[in-house]
This record gives C-alpha cells, structure tokens and sequence, in this order.
C-alpha cells in the first residue's frame, strides 16, 4: 500500500495537463485501477485482516482523490497565470482620438427655432414629404389653374399607364402639415412645421430640397397684432438682439389680408448684421388665415381664426451664423461641416440663452 501511495501522490503531484491527470486517475482509483482491485480482494481476507486492510484502502483512496483536486486546482490556477500573463489590457491608457461628428447647422437651427416657439406655448406638428395635391395646393386654395401651382416647381410622382390615383408631389411647403393638425385636432391650436420641402430650382440661392418652418395659431379672436409681437419676440430671441420689423401688405392664396416681413439690417463691407442699421431684409411671408383654408382643415370660420407664417430655415441660418453659400449646406464636404458644425452637446434651450 505504501508503494501504491508512493508511486500514485507522487505522479499526480508531477502531472502535466488534465489529460494525464484522468490517466492516473483511472489507473488509481477507476472500476479498474490498482485500488479498486485491492478492495476487491478484501473479501478474500480474513475478517482479522479486513479490520486493517479496508480502513487503510479507504484513506488511501481519500488520500489519492484529494491529490488529484488539489492538482486539477492548481494546474487550473497555472494556466490561468499564463493566460494572464499575454492577455491583458491597461484600462487607464488614454483611448484612441476619434473624429467627432458635428451638428448640422439646418439641426442646429431648427432646435432653436423649436425651442424659442415652444416657449410661446407652439407645439411642433410633423406629416409626410409625399403629399397628395389636395393636401399640397387645393387645400391651400390653391387651384389647379392657379399660377401658383405652376410657379412653385412641383417635383410630380411619376405614374404609370393606367394608374389614376391622385397625383402625389414632393410637398412643396409645410403648409399640409398644419392642414392635417387642424383636421386631426381642431382649434384652438397653436403648432410649428418645421421640415424639408422640394421645389425644382437651383442656382446660388435656392436648392430643390431645402427647409421650411411654418406657424399656425388658430382661437376665437387672434389678430394681426398677435402676429406681429409672436414674430418680433422670436426675431429678438432668435437673433439675440432686438429686431425691428417691418409688415408690407403682399398677396398669398392660403392668407387674407397678407403680408411679407422684413427685419431690420445694415449692409457694410458685404456683411448683412441684423438688428442695427436702416436697410431691410425679407425674411417671412405671414398673414390671417384664408377662410376656405379653414374650412378645408374642417374648422368653421364664423368660430374661428388666426395668423399663419412661413419662413426658410436655411435662410436664417445663413444669416445668424454669417454662411455665406446655400449650395454648401447639402453638399456634405466635411470641412465645410467641420467648420460651421456644432458640438453634439451644445443643444439650444431657452435657459443656457439661446442665442450664443
Ligand atoms: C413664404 C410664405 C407663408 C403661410 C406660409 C399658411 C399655412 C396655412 C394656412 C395659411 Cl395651413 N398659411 N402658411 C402663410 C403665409 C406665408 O409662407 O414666403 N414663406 C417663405
């Protein structure tokens, strides 16, 4: 028995890998190891003999189990040392520099447009660019014979033979939006549209996709007056200074009376500065609300009425943060986005100021 311990605790304290570990095993302690078949032979002694022999048997085999643990441990520990050793990461390097994405300029805008309207108690409504042409023009009492329909270089959805449906356009306002809120929910209501419109143009001021927010404050008796102080807050809030403005009576199909909105400038040096000066800069088409537009967002007339604007988001952000080409904004050079780009985290809000 000595030999047997001598020669097992021995290898397995020796034992290179798993694999030789289960060797010995078997060759101990398994059905058929050396062990085992002592045991078997304790039937063949005398009960004198058992009495020692099988006490004895039974520890050496603790013996050889708790061996072979020990080592199952500690080559486990081993290897996890090795491993340890090649895979390894220091967390407290710096990390790699990665290029920063930056917030669009038109992104930019339109969260501090939203912000300074919300502020003023305007909810902000979206619908889709697809529009059918009622939404898009009859709606907006805008006929089909009307020159406007024609003037506005409406990109049309292309049919095929045979197809009769209505026919659909890239909308080319935010107007239909607001035709759908007030359908939706009625009025009052006081909501802001900002988002993309298309119209087929392009030269050094205008691109056939560009950005529009509109204004919608319908209640029992909202008048040009409100009109005029909503727009020269947000002049004055947008631009961070005051802005004087100035109404020119004009002619739109979806308003009546109508009028188009400059704001106050100078021109020096071929640089537009607002909010100083005596030259005027068109910024807004606005107006009270056409009865029939009413009427087609399921609004009665004799209840109700209220002002509508619209002005070009990419407009107003040329002019506050001095861009000077329109084409640029779409052509997405990331030097140019680079350089008039936001930070991620300078998000517009009305109590960090929002005219930064
Ligand atoms: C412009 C002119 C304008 C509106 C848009 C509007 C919308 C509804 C009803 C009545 Cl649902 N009006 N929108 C009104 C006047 C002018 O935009 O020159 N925008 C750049």
């Amino acid at each position: 028995m000595d030999e047997l311990r001598g020669k097992y605790i021995e290898a397995i304290a020796g034992a290179a890998d798993e694999a030789a570990l289960e060797e010995l095993r078997l060759a101990a302690v398994g059905k058929k190891g050396e062990v085992s078949l002592k045991m078997r032979e304790l039937g063949k002694m005398s009960p004198e003999e058992r009495q020692v022999a099988g006490p004895a048997l039974n520890a050496l085999k603790d013996e050889i189990n708790t061996a072979l643990t020990a080592r199952k441990v500690a080559l486990a520990d081993a290897a996890l040392d090795e491993r340890l050793k090649t895979e390894w990461l220091d967390v407290t390097l710096p990390s790699r520099p990665r290029r920063q994405g930056t917030i669009h300029p038109v992104s930019q805008v339109t969260e501090e447009v939203t912000a300074i309207f919300a502020d003023m108690g305007f909810a902000v409504a979206e619908g889709p660019q697809i529009e059918t042409d009622w939404y898009n023009f009859d709606a907006l009492n805008i006929p089909g014979h009307h020159p406007a329909r024609a003037e506005m270089d409406t990109f049309y959805m292309a049919r095929g033979e045979g197809d009769n449906r209505p026919p659909h356009v890239l909308r080319t306002h935010t107007s239909p939006v607001q035709i759908r809120s007030m359908e939706a929910g009625g009025a009052p209501t006081r909501i802001i549209c900002p988002g993309r419109v298309y119209r087929a143009d392009y030269d050094q001021t205008h691109t056939p996709m560009f950005h529009q927010v509109e204004g919608l404050a319908i209640d029992r008796d909202i008048s040009m007056a409100n009109l005029k102080w909503v727009l020269e807050e947000f002049f004055t809030a947008y631009f961070g200074t005051n802005v004087k403005t100035r109404f020119r009576a004009s002619h739109f199909p979806f308003t009546e009376p109508s009028a188009e909105v400059d704001i106050q400038c100078s021109f020096e040096g071929g640089t537009v500065k607002v909010g100083e000066g005596d030259d005027w800069l068109e910024v807004l088409g606005s107006g009270m609300v056409h009865p029939d537009v009413l009427r087609a967002g399921k609004i009665d007339p004799d209840e109700w009425q209220g002002f509508a604007f619209g002005m070009g988001i990419d407009r107003i952000a040329m002019l506050k943060y001095g861009i000077p080409d329109l084409r640029a904004f779409f052509e997405s050079d990331l030097r140019w986005l680079r350089h008039y780009g936001f930070a991620a985290l300078d998000v517009p809000t009305l109590h960090a100021g929002v005219s930064r």
